[in-house]
C-alpha cells in the first residue's frame, strides 16, 4: 500500500452518507450567513450537489489508503484554484464552460532525445491509465481526497528519453485569454508554470491526470491533462498543460516569481514550516469549516520520498 493507516484515524470521518448529505446542506447555510466574510476558506461554495448518474460504481466504496472517504464529486468540481478562470473557489466551475479541451497538443522539448508536438492522444494512447486517491493539500492549508485517473509521468518520461542535461522538468499551462476570463487580467503573469527536479518527476508516485472519479476532468479541474504530486502543496499541480520542456536549471514556477517568501520550488507538505502568514500544522477537510486534521510530513508519504530531501535544511527549501 503507497500510505500507512495512521494509528489516530477518528470514528468521525467515516461519516455515513445521509450525515454527510445534512452536514452539507449546514454549509450551505452557514455559507449565506457569513456572507460579506470574504476569506473563510472553509466554506465551499457548492451551487448544487447532484453528483452526476455516470459515477461508475466502484467508486461508491472507495475509500484512500488512510481509510479516508472520498469528497463527493461536486466538492472537488466546485471549490477549485484555477486563476486562469478568476480568483474566487467557485469561478473555475462558473466560468469555464467556454474552455475547449480538444484538440490538445502537447509541446515536448528541451534536453531530450524525442521532441515533437505530441497529440493528446498519441502521448496517452500507450499509457495503462489507474485510479489512485491522493489527498490534495492546499498551501491554503484545507485539503480534500480525490479519485484521480491518470498514468505516471515517469513512463512518458523513458519514452521521450532525455538526455544526461537534463535536470528539471518545466510544465506550462496554456495561454488562451478567449476561453480563460481570469487571464484578460494581469492576476498572475500567464502562462502559469511549474516544475519538477528530475528525481521527483520520476518518483512512481508522481502522475500525469486524465481523470478524476473515472471520468475524464473537468475543465475547472485542469482538463485535459495536469500534473499531481501528492506529497507536495497543491499549487505543484499545475493544469491545462501544453508544454513539457526538460531543462538543466531550475525553472522559475509562478508562485515563487509572484512570492518568493511565501511559495518556494519544493512545496513539499511540511507541517512544520509554517507559511509566514499562517501555521501549516493543520488542515481543513472540505467541506469541514474547521482545522479537524493534523498535516503530516509529506502529506504521509515520507517512506516513499523523504530519501530525495536527505541532508537538505527544509526549511530554507521550502
Ligand atoms: N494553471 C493553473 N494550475 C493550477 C492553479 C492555477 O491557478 N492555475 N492552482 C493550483 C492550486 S493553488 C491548487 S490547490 C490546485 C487545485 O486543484 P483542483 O482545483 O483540481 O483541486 O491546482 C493548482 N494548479
Ligand atoms: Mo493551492
Amino acid at each position: 500500500m503507497i500510505i500507512r493507516r495512521p494509528p489516530d484515524i477518528r470514528s468521525s470521518e467515516i461519516t455515513p452518507k445521509n450525515v454527510y448529505v445534512n452536514r452539507r446542506k449546514f454549509i450551505k447555510n452557514a455559507a449565506f450567513g457569513m456572507a460579506g466574510v470574504a476569506t473563510v476558506p472553509a466554506v465551499l461554495n457548492t451551487l448544487e450537489s447532484e453528483e452526476p448518474q455516470e459515477i461508475p460504481a466502484r467508486f461508491r466504496s472507495m475509500r484512500s489508503e488512510l481509510n479516508e472517504p472520498l469528497n463527493s464529486y461536486s466538492d472537488i468540481t466546485t471549490y477549485n484554484n484555477f486563476y486562469e478562470f478568476g480568483t474566487q473557489k467557485d469561478d473555475p466551475h462558473r466560468n469555464s464552460g467556454d474552455f475547449r479541451p480538444a484538440p490538445w497538443t502537447v509541446r515536448i522539448g528541451g534536453e531530450v532525445n524525442k521532441p515533437g508536438d505530441y497529440q493528446l492522444e498519441d502521448l496517452l494512447s500507450p499509457q495503462r491509465m489507474e485510479d489512485r486517491v491522493y489527498r490534495l493539500r492546499c498551501v491554503e492549508a484545507w485539503s480534500m481526497v480525490i479519485p484521480w485517473r491518470g498514468f505516471p509521468l515517469a513512463d512518458l518520461i523513458r519514452r521521450v528519453e532525455p538526455t544526461g542535461n537534463a535536470k528539471f522538468v518545466e510544465f506550462k499551462t496554456i495561454v488562451r485569454p478567449e476561453e480563460m476570463p481570469g487571464q484578460r487580467a494581469p492576476i498572475l503573469q500567464w502562462p502559469y508554470v511549474e516544475g519538477l527536479r528530475m528525481d521527483e518527476a520520476m518518483n512512481p508516485l508522481t502522475l500525469m491526470v486524465t481523470g478524476l472519479y473515472g471520468m475524464d476532468l473537468p475543465n475547472q479541474n485542469g482538463a485535459p491533462l495536469r500534473l499531481i504530486v501528492p506529497w507536495k502543496y497543491g499549487f505543484k499541480g499545475v493544469k491545462s498543460i501544453v508544454s513539457i520542456d526538460f531543462v538543466e536549471n531550475m525553472p522559475l514556477n509562478t508562485w515563487k516569481q509572484m512570492q518568493s517568501n511565501e511559495y518556494g520550488f519544493y512545496a513539499n507538505v511540511n507541517p512544520e514550516v509554517s507559511h509566514p502568514r499562517w501555521s501549516q500544522a493543520r488542515e481543513i477537510r472540505l467541506p469541514g469549516l474547521f482545522k479537524s486534521h493534523p498535516t503530516e510530513m509529506f502529506n504521509g508519504y515520507g517512506d516513499q520520498v523523504a530519501h530525495m530531501y536527505a541532508g537538505m535544511d527544509l526549511s530554507r527549501w521550502y
